[in-house]
């Protein structure tokens, strides 16, 4: 096992890896921006090193500055967390490179699924169903027209360094494809600086389902069941479901059994998280996320297993110990992502926290580097805690979300609890029957 590990990140997720390495017996080297100094994770962890000034490229984007930060504390191993270096496969090789263990993916199989053509061509021949679509990168406006008269409109043009929903088009007919397709190329062009764009039918009321996966090297490929990430504003997830309200338990059995083979045949490694859209009780494989993801924490309490502790031990080379017909559902989870934003406009509320009090009790866990007397910095993510909540059935875990929300006391600065208890309050969520349009025509002013 490894004797010293890096964390390449911040905030709550920081202290979750950190968590993680103590309950392993491993010393944690945090990393901060000079903006961090007086951040949780820094307080906790057993050492840590100065990376750079508040914006993100200069420190926790910083490279050169991360792996000399490694060698001057003799730290054997980086966990990227998510975000930031997550999924960036020059980073990966860089850490190998340097004689590390990088906490995750293959570098090959991170820029395997970055690009989202290959990603799908990959799943589609190995069985993983996909949306109707273009098979491939689009290069014309011609042959745009050839594939959505094949596929039918509407259809989305989506760029392939795309993902997480920038750079995506929909044409309703022949007569707006044009101008859809140039626009989707010249923004991907910007964004991305690669202009490659592919072809989908347009689905207009999915959920959008998670599976998380789990390979370690040696052969054995599992999953821990599903999340529904329904629930998000512009691209944004605010609160995230294990199971999914929508799902049976044989689709569930199903869709892991076909996603576990397809991954064991890539020899896929660490953890990975495929997503779909889910529709008229069909799955769409769209794109695949080679990292430890936010929502995380609703599979663990479910399976009651610790997803960070498995990919440090699948990292240093231990295989999982178990089978899929070892990995027990027991319950249903929920996640509120609380953010320091202003509950009705979403503009970020950065500042200091003069009081704070966590929710606690039997089925509630936070994960937050929050504390009384934080300053809660303009430079990163509005991300400030996660409230979790596991209970035995849905409806008992929604009784718990509002017990915990009500408990709940961040002061100083707005946050989005007042939004969650809207959320959960609605008959609607209540009834578990939303699609990814729901809460955009929910917060709407
Ligand atoms: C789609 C879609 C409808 N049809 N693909 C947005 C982010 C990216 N991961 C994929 N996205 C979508 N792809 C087809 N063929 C609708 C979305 C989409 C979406 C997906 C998941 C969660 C939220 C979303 C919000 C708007 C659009």
């Amino acid at each position: 096992m490894f004797q010293k590990i890096l964390i390449a990140n911040r905030g709550e997720i920081a202290l979750r890896i950190q968590r993680a390495c103590r309950e392993l017996g491993i010393p944690t080297v945090a990393v901060h921006s000079t903006a961090d100094a007086e951040a949780m994770h820094v307080r906790l962890a057993d050492e840590s090193v100065c990376i750079g000034p508040p914006p993100a490229k200069d420190s926790y984007l910083n490279i050169p500055a991360i792996l000399s930060a490694a060698a001057i504390t003799g730290a054997e191993a980086i966990h990227p967390g998510y975000g930031f270096l997550a999924e960036n496969a020059g980073f990966a090789e860089m850490v190998e490179a340097h004689g590390l263990t990088f906490i995750g993916p293959s570098p090959a199989h991170i820029r395997m699924m970055g690009d989202k053509v290959t990603a799908k061509a990959t799943m589609a021949r190995l069985g993983v169903p996909l949306v109707p679509g273009s098979n491939g990168v689009v290069a014309d406006v011609a042959k745009a027209r050839a594939v959505a008269e094949r596929i039918g409109y509407p259809v989305l043009i989506k760029a392939a360094a795309g993902g997480g929903g920038r750079g995506m088009k929909v044409a309703t007919d022949a007569g707006s494809l044009d101008e859809a397709f140039r626009v989707a190329r010249a923004e991907a062009r910007a964004a991305f600086a690669n202009d490659a764009v592919y072809l989908e039918r347009y689905l207009d009321h999915p959920r959008h389902i998670e599976l998380q996966v789990f390979a370690d090297g040696h052969g054995n490929v599992v999953h821990f069941g599903e999340r529904d990430c329904s629930l998000q504003r512009r691209h944004q997830k605010l609160l995230e479901e294990a199971g999914s309200p929508a799902l049976s338990t044989a689709e569930r059995d199903a869709l892991g059994g076909t996603v576990t083979e397809a991954l064991s045949s890539i020899g896929y490694r660490n953890a990975g998280t495929l997503e779909f859209l889910y529709q008229d009780g069909r799955f769409s494989f769209i794109e695949m996320n080679t990292r430890l993801q936010v929502e995380h924490p609703v599979t663990e309490m479910v399976c009651g297993i610790d997803l960070v502790r498995e990919q440090i031990r699948i990292a240093a080379g231990e295989a999982l110990g178990y089978r899929q017909r070892d990995i027990r559902f027991s319950g249903h989870a929920i996640e509120c992502r609380i953010t320091a934003e202003d509950p009705a406009s979403f503009t970020p509320s950065p500042g200091r926290v003069t009081a704070y009090h966590a929710p606690g009790g039997l089925g509630v866990r936070v994960d937050s580097a929050l504390y009384a007397g934080y300053v809660v910095p303009t430079q990163y993510d509005s991300l400030i805690a996660k409230l979790i909540v596991h209970a035995a059935t849905r409806a008992d875990a929604i009784s718990r979300m509002r017990r915990a929300l009500d408990e709940f006391a961040v002061v100083g600065i707005q946050t989005t609890i007042p939004l969650h208890q809207r959320i959960v309050d609605d008959p609607r969520f209540q009834g578990g029957d939303y699609t990814i349009h729901w809460l955009e025509r929910f917060v709407a002013p």
